[in-house]
């Protein structure tokens, strides 16, 4: 051994680290713990992707998981939705007075022309609040109970509005005090587009929950990908009350279709190979309302193809206003999709708005995906 090298290696061992290197070196420890332990911890995360199309429900879904795992909104924070109730208001009885008058719909009370007048004149971007949204109350409580406005409601699938405007005009009178502070079922139906992505971390059960909320528009869908990385399971949410509208982008596609079309794209995706998606048919309680009024073999053909049907859902008998075989139908519509069949695909029909059936559908699906990151972590 070269001496000189020895004697290097026993000064270093002789030599006392400074004040300046001791700190120096606790303080690379503390940051190399600390890297260790946020790395355990990304191990332990659970990640969860809110796909789907607009206005699916993704959005209510985390608002859900907030309110379930008492992470609820504080007064401040309640008070914010109060605008977007206002504006979700406004703008749908603006969006009922215009159907009303392009389907040619007569008005039960001639007076109200005026008023519909006036406030399609409302412009969407001035500044609504508790002083000047209770001046509306009147008038969009007047219109609201106008047969022409309430038959031209009747054929909203046929133009572009909201599903919780029938919502809030029903609780106009609440609404437009001036003390007025939404409640949580108002925050559940207030309707805000998701533009780019929202992540939130829950802990639930001792182990961090990552929710990633995505935007379900045509425009909103290119910043999905960043999202794909070290993902535990996809919540996808289908809107199963949509089978008789078409979609806002393009006033065309059917609702269902684009779904569906979005669900082949992630379910067949090879990045998600080890991935579990769970599927929510979301909307069961427009579902329910709508299948006596439309029939959905009229706007999707496969409806009628009974024996693809029964292979997936047996007891399938096409009978249109049946809500058990719609349902069948619509499970063996989305499941039919997928191309990778031997991996287990989980279905629930959820109304997001409510929270007992979130809670009670979540317990299932949390067990599934605990068990998931389980068997994920005993094989790292
Ligand atoms: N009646 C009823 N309304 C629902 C249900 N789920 C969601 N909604 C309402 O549907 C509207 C759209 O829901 P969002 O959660 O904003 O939809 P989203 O998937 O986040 O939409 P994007 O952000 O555009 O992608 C809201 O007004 C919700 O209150 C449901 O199960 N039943
Ligand atoms: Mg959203």
């Amino acid at each position: 051994m070269t001496p000189g090298l020895l004697e290097g290696c026993a000064q270093c061992v002789l030599q006392p680290l400074s004040q300046e290197e001791i700190e120096l070196q606790r303080r690379s420890q503390k940051i190399d713990r600390e890297i260790r332990k946020e790395e355990r911890l990304k191990r332990k995360q659970v990640k969860l992707l809110l796909l789907g199309a607009g206005e699916s429900g993704k959005s209510t879904f985390l608002k859900q998981m907030r309110i379930i795992h008492n992470v609820n909104y504080d007064v401040t924070a309640q008070i914010e939705f109060r605008k977007i109730i206002y504006q979700n208001i406004i703008k749908g009885t603006k969006v009922l007075v215009d159907a009303q008058r392009k389907l040619g719909i007569p008005l039960s009370n001639p007076e109200n022309h005026a008023l519909g007048s006036q406030l399609l004149l409302f412009d969407n971007f001035a500044e609504l609040n508790n002083k000047t949204f209770p001046e509306f109350e009147s008038m969009i409580s007047s219109l609201w109970s106008d047969e022409g406005i309430k038959r031209a409601y009747n054929r909203r699938n046929e133009y572009q509005i909201t599903d919780s405007v029938s919502y809030f005009l029903e609780n106009l009178v609440r609404i437009s005090k001036p003390e007025y502070v939404p409640t949580l079922q108002d925050i559940l139906f207030a309707r805000k587009t998701t533009k780019g992505v929202v992540e939130f971390t829950i802990s639930i059960d001792n182990v961090p929950f990552l929710f990633v909320d995505v935007g379900g528009q045509r425009t909103q869908r290119q910043k999905w990908m960043q999202c794909f990385d070290s993902v535990t399971s996809i919540l996808f949410l289908a809107s199963s009350s949509e089978f008789d509208q078409v979609i806002l982008e393009d006033r065309r596609t059917n609702r269902l279709m684009e779904s569906r079309n979005i669900f082949d794209t992630i379910v067949n995706n090879r990045i998600f190979n080890n991935v579990s998606v769970i599927l929510f048919l979301n909307k069961l309680d427009l579902l329910k309302q709508k299948i006596s009024q439309s029939n959905i073999s009229r706007h999707i053909p496969e409806f009628k193809d009974l024996k693809a049907v029964e292979v997936y859902s047996p007891g399938f008998r096409g009978i249109p206003d049946n809500l058990e075989d719609v349902k069948k139908f619509l499970v063996y519509y989305f499941i039919s999709a997928r191309r990778m069949s031997e991996k287990p695909l989980y279905h629930h029909f959820t109304v997001a708005v409510d929270t007992n059936n979130v809670k009670l559908v979540f317990r299932d699906v949390k067990d599934i995906i605990l068990k998931k990151n389980l068997d994920s972590l005993l094989l790292q």
